[in-house]
């Protein structure tokens, strides 16, 4: 899954593809690159983000999703609201990808695939201070009760993702990372998005002689390498910045997997 992120201030892309010809090129671009999916959102949830109302939301995400959905690529609406998933199906998104795991109801309603993110609190004070008694356990029940509700509702499709960065301290989303099985063994399709995240930049300055936090848009080898590990895993997909460099780090980890099993 690529992301198009249609924003002034997303962490890694804010500001790149607000104007809409930039992001429709940056889609066909990532679909090029391997992408089964492109991920479009109009409203950042970066840590301390501020919510974006919905007429702007739409006027962001609209013209982008019906432009692609018309070329026939597989669009998912990054939307935390029922008015903007409504209007993203009507205009060809085929996935709703929800980081409050709220609109399993209206993916189920509008027939559409269904992503229920875990997120503890919200975008604005969520990193304040998470904390979980067994991280791993609770945002499994979490994502499982939000799954069945997709299901029971009629989403043909339903994935969870375990949210990484949304509420979560580094061992948070270790601990996370570590176990995937534990979400894979739920049967639902697992979805995980490390990509870019400040998880990566606190591990890079950690193996860092000068111990420096590379920015977002140099974080591409901790990118890569855990999306890798997600495949290995058993993740089925990733939500991605850098498509090209993802499909080919899975390309060649896939020859050594099957020689391995
Ligand atoms: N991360 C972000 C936004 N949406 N959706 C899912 N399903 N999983 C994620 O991990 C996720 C998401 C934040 O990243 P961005 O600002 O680069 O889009």
């Amino acid at each position: 899954m690529g992301v198009v992120n249609v924003t002034p201030d997303s962490f890694s892309d804010g500001g790149r593809f607000l104007d809409h010809a930039a992001a429709l090129a940056h889609a066909r671009r990532l679909v090029d690159e391997g992408a089964d999916w492109v991920d479009v959102g109009g409203e950042s949830t970066r840590p301390g983000a501020a919510p974006v109302p919905a007429a702007e939301e739409l006027a962001r995400v609209l013209p982008v999703i019906e432009a692609l959905a018309a070329e026939g690529v597989r669009v998912s609406v990054d939307t935390r609201k029922a008015e903007v998933a409504t209007a993203a199906v009507a205009a060809g998104a085929r996935m709703v990808n929800d980081v409050s795991a709220g609109l399993a109801e209206v993916a189920g309603v509008a027939g559409v695939a269904f992503v229920a993110m875990h997120m503890q609190g919200e975008p604005a004070t969520m990193q304040d201070a998470p904390h979980y008694d067994d991280v791993v356990a609770e945002v499994r029940d979490h994502l499982v009760a939000r799954a069945d509700a997709a299901r029971a509702a009629g989403a043909p499709e339903v994935w969870i993702d375990p949210g990484i960065g949304f509420g979560k301290t580094l061992d948070h989303n270790l601990a996370l990372l570590a176990d995937l099985d534990v979400l894979v063994a739920t049967g639902y399709p697992v979805l995980v998005g490390t990509s870019r995240k400040g998880m990566l930049g606190a591990l890079a300055a950690r193996a860092d002689r000068s111990g420096a936090v590379p920015p977002a848009g140099d974080r591409l080898e901790g990118s890569v390498a855990t999306a890798t590990w997600a495949f290995l895993q058993g993740a089925g997909m990733v939500r991605v910045h850098d498509v090209a460099a993802t499909v080919a780090a899975r390309a060649v980890v896939e020859v050594v997997a099957a020689r391995a099993a």
